[in-house]
């Protein structure tokens, strides 16, 4: 039986973030992105999030694609080809080249409107096994690494059980070492969002006395060839993020040995349903994978644990609680984390309660598709 969906909306959300977020590529405060609502004829409501920023420096997509794409193309797929589970929208989706974020946030919302029919979790029917996941916090850049050392302090203090740190050239081994100074013990990591090159192998051989966990995307954003050159010439094991759209982007790096751990994004990789094979092939592989984050609201932040929930997510995600984003999330009650967990919600879909009054409150326009 087609899944009964009766219109999509589509929110135009503006969100500030509490504090700016700095990265190697730049600095963001103000977060757009989109609230895709499916409704059902009986006026039950599947909730996605767009996660492409305003411009295309994480990947190509933005706000304004991912509205071309979902209005032009992806909604009338929709509209001509009932489907019978979400997973099979992303065959559906497939002869739209990439824009995955834009195929993840229409999808999401589907997943969620399906597991709410079904009167079943998100997390369980995608085949989840855990009733909480292990978070970890990712730190922008911070004007002086005094600033960054309290921050890691309170961050600790809260429980996260992994601090991540972006660096870039100029911002890097020194910061490093003075946190691992000050922190010997902490579960710590570095996200470079592609600020190197292979001319920085020596640079970067210095991050190998520094116990981190992991390198995540130390290089260029469309690169799996030099990623593995570098691996073999530093024991940190490499993460990849900006490089993964795709399952055969992980079986590409798997076997170059560009990377030992994943960082898995269903945005990046088209969606819930592509980040599940991606998981179940790092199953096999014995590969671990963790769950990324991009800012998200309570709403994506939902799906994300959801997600996070499948067995083969053995190291913390980037799933922060509400409050480490926002002063008002758009969900009530918030994300919280306890003990460095959040637990993965076991109420009907993605489980989590919309603040109606703030996400109307947070909403800038709303186009409305009959399908
Ligand atoms: O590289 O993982 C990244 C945020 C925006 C874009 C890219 C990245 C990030 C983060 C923050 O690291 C993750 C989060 O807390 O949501
Ligand atoms: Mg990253």
């Amino acid at each position: 039986m087609p899944i009964d969906i009766a219109r999509i909306q589509l929110r135009r959300m503006r969100m500030r973030l509490k504090h700016p977020f700095g990265t190697s590529f730049g600095t963001l405060q103000n977060k757009e992105f989109f609230i895709i609502e499916a409704i059902d004829s009986a006026g039950e409501t599947g909730y996605g999030e767009s996660v492409a920023f305003s411009a295309p420096w994480y990947t190509e997509e933005t706000v304004e694609t991912n509205l071309h794409i979902m209005r032009d193309f992806l909604i009338p797929l929709l509209k001509n080809n009932p489907v019978n589970h979400p997973d099979e929208l992303s065959r559906l989706f497939a002869p739209i080249r990439r824009n995955n974020m834009a195929k993840a946030a229409l999808e999401g919302a589907v997943w969620d409107l399906y597991a709410k029919q079904q009167n079943v979790s998100l997390a369980a029917a995608l085949g989840g096994t855990r009733s909480r996941v292990e978070v970890g916090v990712s730190i922008g850049i911070q004007p002086t690494i005094n600033e960054l050392l309290e921050k890691i302090a309170a961050y600790v203090e809260e429980g996260y059980k992994r601090i991540k740190l972006k660096i870039k050239p100029g911002q890097d081994i020194d910061m490093l070492k003075a946190v691992r100074n000050a922190f010997p013990d902490i579960a710590l990591m570095a996200d470079a969002n592609s600020a190197y090159t292979l001319e920085d192998i020596q640079h970067l051989k210095q991050l190998d006395a520094l116990q981190l966990l992991m390198i995540e995307q130390p290089l260029a954003h469309n690169d799996i060839i030099d990623h593995a050159k570098l691996q073999q010439s530093i024991t940190t094991p490499i993460c990849l993020d900006e490089s993964i759209h795709a399952l055969s982007d992980v079986e590409k790096a798997h076997r170059l040995g560009s990377c030992q751990i994943i960082n898995v994004k269903s945005g990046r990789v088209g969606g819930l349903t592509a980040a599940r094979r991606i998981h179940d092939y790092c199953l096999e592989n014995n590969m671990p994978v963790w769950c990324g984050g991009m800012l998200e609201s309570g709403i994506g932040r939902a799906h994300n644990i959801a997600l996070a929930s499948l067995p083969q997510f053995i190291l913390p995600g980037d799933i922060s609680g509400s409050d480490r984003y926002w002063d008002k999330d758009i969900i009530d009650p918030e994300i919280v984390v306890q003990d460095g967990y959040v637990a993965v919600p076991d109420k009907p879909g993605i489980g989590v309660t919309v603040d109606q009054q703030a996400l109307e409150a947070f909403t800038k326009s709303i186009k409305s598709y009959h399908l």
